[in-house]
This record gives structure tokens, sequence and C-alpha cells, in this order.
């Protein structure tokens, strides 16, 4: 971001401030660079661990909607449920992921029927990457989403609301703190955002 703001400023800048810019342009570029899509936690913009601290207010989880979730325009639905329970966004992308990045988001299918069709169709289009961190926010990511199978997910569900097939089924989530680590490490590289929500006072009674 800093590099990004610099760099559109029309005053040039000075030599000095040049070398530090270059300086820090080629550290943030080794840093993506190294970490990209490796299965390994990786520092994020503050002191905390990408997957933040399972078990606390700070725990995270890794939630994407897929191609038809993007193509029918449920992004912002989405998005909406999970601020408006209280939950903080720290990490939100657009990615169009390759066969590749499919077969490495779900690894532990690779041995399903499925999985051709299952990273085919991932890798079909554009997802919407998001961390979302809160008290509990790996289950309650999953209750939110619904059931892996639309049919026996509960309307007021995002599954239940939106969905028919199992094979279009809207979005992911992390189904365990390890999940939740690898999946992070994987979408996130670069790192999410540590800030401070100024009305957790008002979700969480501490
Ligand atoms: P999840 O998305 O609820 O975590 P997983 O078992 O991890 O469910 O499966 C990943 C995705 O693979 C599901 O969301 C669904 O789209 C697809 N899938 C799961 N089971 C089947 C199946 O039996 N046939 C076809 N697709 C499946
Ligand atoms: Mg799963």
């Amino acid at each position: 971001m800093y590099i990004q703001s610099m760099a559109t400023r029309s005053t040039a800048p000075t030599a000095s401030k040049l070398a530090t810019l270059v300086a820090a342009s080629t550290a943030a570029a080794a840093v993506v660079t190294y970490n990209q899509y490796e299965n390994k936690s990786v520092a994020s913009c503050g002191g905390l661990p990408v997957h933040g601290i399972a078990g606390t207010n700070q725990e995270r989880t890794f939630l994407a909607v897929k191609p038809d979730g993007v193509q029918r325009g449920l992004v912002g639905d989405i998005i909406a449920r999970f601020e408006k329970r209280g939950y903080k966004l720290v990490g939100l992308k657009m990615v169009w992921p390759t066969q590749m990045m499919a077969e490495k988001h779900y690894q532990d299918l690779a041995k399903k029927p499925f999985y051709g069709s299952l990273t085919k169709f991932f890798s079909s289009g554009p997802i919407i990457c998001m961390c979302w961190e809160g008290k509990d926010i790996i289950a309650q990511g999953r209750q939110m989403l619904g059931e892996t199978q639309p049919l026996a997910s509960k309307p007021g569900s995002i599954r239940g609301d939106y969905s028919i097939d199992l094979g279009r089924n809207i979005c992911h989530g992390s189904d365990s703190p390890e999940a939740a680590a690898h999946e992070l490490a994987m979408w996130f590289p670069e790192g999410v955002n540590d800030w401070k929500k100024t009305v957790d006072a008002w979700v969480y009674e501490k």
C-alpha cells in the first residue's frame, strides 16, 4: 500500500527517497514471491500469524465465494451476512485460480471421483477470497454456509437460501483450525490486516 501510494504521487521523489522506495519494493516483492502458495504460515501485517489465534476472539478462517456465487451476484450479500453478525473482515481479494491452485486448495479430496470436475469448476472463473476474524469463526462460518449438500441446508444459511446442486453450492469455508492455517497461507501469502474494529465493545462482552 505504501509503495502504491508513493508511486501514484505526482511529485517526483528525491534520489534518497527513490533508493528507499526501490529497496522497499524489492523486499516486499521478495516476501510475496517466496511465500506464494506455499504450505506455510506467513506473518500478517501486524504481530499475528495470518491464521490468527484459534479459540480466541482473533480466530480466523478462509471463506470464499466460488465462481457460481460471483456469477450470480451474491458477493455483497455474503459479505454483508458476516459483517452484520459482527465478524471482522481482515483480508479480501478477487483471484481467478489456475487448475493447479484449485488442486492444491482441494488436495485433501484428491482421491474422490469428483476431484477433476470440482477443480475444473473452481478454476472456471474468479473467486472472492476472504479472511474473517472473530470468536468461533471457523465453526460459525461453516454454520452460516450451510451443509455441503444444499438440499440438506436450512433456509437462512447461504447454501440453503441460494443453491440446489452439490457442485454449485456457492461458497467455501475452512472446516478446522488446521485447514484455516493451510488455506490462509495459500491464498494470502502477502498477509492480512490486523486492524482494530472500534465497535467490538458493542459486539463482545469481553
Ligand atoms: P465443503 O465445501 O462443505 O467443505 P467438501 O467435502 O470439502 O465440502 O467438498 C468440497 C466441495 O466439493 C463441496 O463444496 C462440493 O461443491 C463438492 N462436493 C463434495 N462432495 C461431492 C460429491 O459427492 N459429488 C460432487 N461434488 C461434491
Ligand atoms: Mg471442505
